[in-house]
C-alpha cells in the first residue's frame, strides 16, 4: 500500500545547470579588451624625443590606440609600435603622422 511514491531524488531540476553538453553557445566576451594589436611603422623625419613626443601625441589620438613607444633612430627611420584593441586603419596611422610633421617610410623592413 506505498502509493506515496516520493520522487526526491532531485534528478529533474538539480541538473538545469549542467554545463557540460547543454551549451549551445559560449559566451565570447574576450574580445578586443584583451586582444592588443601591436603593429609597427617606419617614420622618417625624427631627429631628438621632440619629434618623439610629436609623433605619440599624434597616433595616440587616433580611436583605440592606447600606446605607443618610438625606437628613435634619428637621421633614419624610427620604429614606431602602435599597441590598441582594434587593428588601426593604416591611413589613419600615415594621417596622424604627417599630421605630425613626418612622413612614414615606403616600405618596414
Ligand atoms: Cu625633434
Amino acid at each position: 500500500m506505498n502509493t506515496e511514491n516520493r520522487n526526491d531524488l532531485g534528478l529533474k531540476d538539480a541538473g538545469a545547470g549542467c554545463a557540460c553538453c547543454a551549451t549551445t553557445s559560449a559566451p565570447e566576451t574576450a574580445d578586443a579588451v584583451t586582444a592588443a594589436v601591436t603593429s609597427d611603422v617606419l617614420v622618417t623625419g625624427m631627429t631628438c624625443s621632440h619629434c618623439v613626443s610629436s609623433v605619440t601625441e599624434e597616433l595616440s589620438a587616433i580611436d583605440g590606440v592606447e600606446g605607443v613607444s618610438v625606437d628613435l633612430n634619428a637621421g633614419g627611420a624610427s620604429r614606431v609600435t602602435i599597441r590598441s584593441s582594434t587593428p588601426i586603419a593604416p591611413a589613419a596611422v600615415e594621417a596622424a603622422v604627417e599630421e605630425a610633421g613626418y612622413a612614414l617610410a615606403s616600405s618596414p623592413s
